[in-house]
C-alpha cells in the first residue's frame, strides 16, 4: 500500500559516532514506498551530534535531514519529552505518518517498508515488536537487561489487558503512527516509553505489530539506568489511575471504554 509522507524521528544524545552509519543505512532502504523526511531531536550538551548530522547531511543529500538541537530549559522530560517534541513538529509540518527509531544502530532501517505497508485504513499503529515470531531482542546486551525488559513489558500488559492485547512490544522505541491520530498534548510521559504512554492516552488507536530483530548498540553508551525502573512503575501508576478516571468520566455519560 501507498502512503503519504512519514517524517522519522529520531532522539539522540551524544550519537556522533552513530548518525552516519544509520542515515547511510536509511539512504540505502531499497524500494520505499515513499521519500522520508528524517528529524533529529537532539538534547546533548556539546555541538558533536549536531556537527555529525550536519556532515550526513551533506553527505546523503537524497534523505531529506532536519534537526532540533534542544538545549538548556528546553530539554525537557528527557527522551519521552523529546519524542513529543518531534511529534509536534511532524504534525507541525503536515506529515501524514510518524515514525520513532532510535539513533544508536538498535533499530534497523531495513525494517522500516514492512511496519509502513502494514499500516491500512484500519491500522493507526504499527509496532515493530521483538517478541512475535520473527522478532528477537538479542540486541539487549546481557540477561539482566532482557530480563529487566521482559519484566516491565508483562507488568504493563497485566495491568493492561486489554488496551495492550494487540501490542506485545510496548516498550519498544521503535513505532509508526498516523499523525492525525495522536494529540501530543496529552502526554505526559518523562522518561523512556512514550509508546505505553501513547497508546494508553489514545483510546481510539487501533494498533498492529511487525516482527524486528534488535541489533546491538553501534558505539557509545546506552543511557537506560537502574533510576529509570522506579520512573517507569511512577509512570504505570500514574496511567493506571488516570484510565481509571477516563472510566469513570466515561462512564457517566453511559459509554462503555475498555481499558
Ligand atoms: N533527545 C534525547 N534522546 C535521548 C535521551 N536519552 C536517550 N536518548 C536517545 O534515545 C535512544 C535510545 O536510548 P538508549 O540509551 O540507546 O537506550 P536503550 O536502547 O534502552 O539502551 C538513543 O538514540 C539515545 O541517544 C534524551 O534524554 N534526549
Ligand atoms: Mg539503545
Amino acid at each position: 500500500m501507498s502512503v503519504g509522507t512519514v517524517r522519522v524521528v529520531i532522539p539522540v544524545f551524544d550519537e556522533a559516532d552513530n548518525v552516519r552509519d544509520l542515515v547511510e543505512e536509511i539512504a540505502s532502504i531499497p524500494s520505499l514506498p515513499l521519500k522520508l523526511h528524517v528529524d533529529f531531536v537532539d538534547d546533548s550538551h556539546n555541538d558533536r551530534t549536531v556537527k555529525a548530522i550536519e556532515s550526513a547531511r551533506n553527505q546523503f543529500p537524497l534523505v531529506t535531514i532536519t534537526y532540533l538541537h534542544r538545549t538548556g530549559a528546553d530539554r525537557t522530560n528527557g527522551l519521552a519529552g523529546a519524542v513529543t517534541a518531534g511529534m509536534r513538529r511532524a504534525l507541525t509540518a503536515g506529515h501524514e505518518y510518524v515514525l520513532v527509531m532510535d539513533g544508536d544502530g538498535q533499530h534497523p532501517p531495513a525494517v522500516i517498508p514492512s511496519m509502513l505497508s502494514r499500516l491500512r485504513p484500519d491500522t493507526d499503529l504499527v509496532v515493530a515488536s521483538r517478541y512475535i515470531p520473527g522478532g528477537s531482542h538479542e540486541g539487549l546486551d546481557g540477561n539482566y537487561r532482557r530480563f529487566i525488559s521482559r519484566a516491565a513489558t508483562w507488568i504493563a500488559r497485566l495491568l493492561f489487558p486489554i488496551r495492550l492485547r494487540k501490542v506485545t512490544d510496548p516498550m519498544t522505541g521503535l513505532f509508526v503512527v498516523r499523525a492525525s491520530s495522536i494529540n501530543p498534548d496529552r502526554f505526559e510521559a518523562t522518561g523512556f516509553k512514550i509508546l505505553l504512554e501513547m497508546i494508553l492516552r489514545t483510546p481510539e488507536l487501533r494498533p498492529a505489530e511487525v516482527p524486528v530483530i534488535f541489533r546491538l548498540r553501534n558505539a557509545g553508551d546506552s543511557k537506560a539506568a537502574a533510576a529509570r525502573g522506579v520512573e517507569y512503575l511512577n509512570q504505570l501508576v500514574r496511567l493506571r489511575l488516570g484510565s481509571l478516571r477516563l472510566l469513570t468520566r466515561r462512564k457517566e455519560k453511559h459509554t462503555y471504554v475498555n481499558v
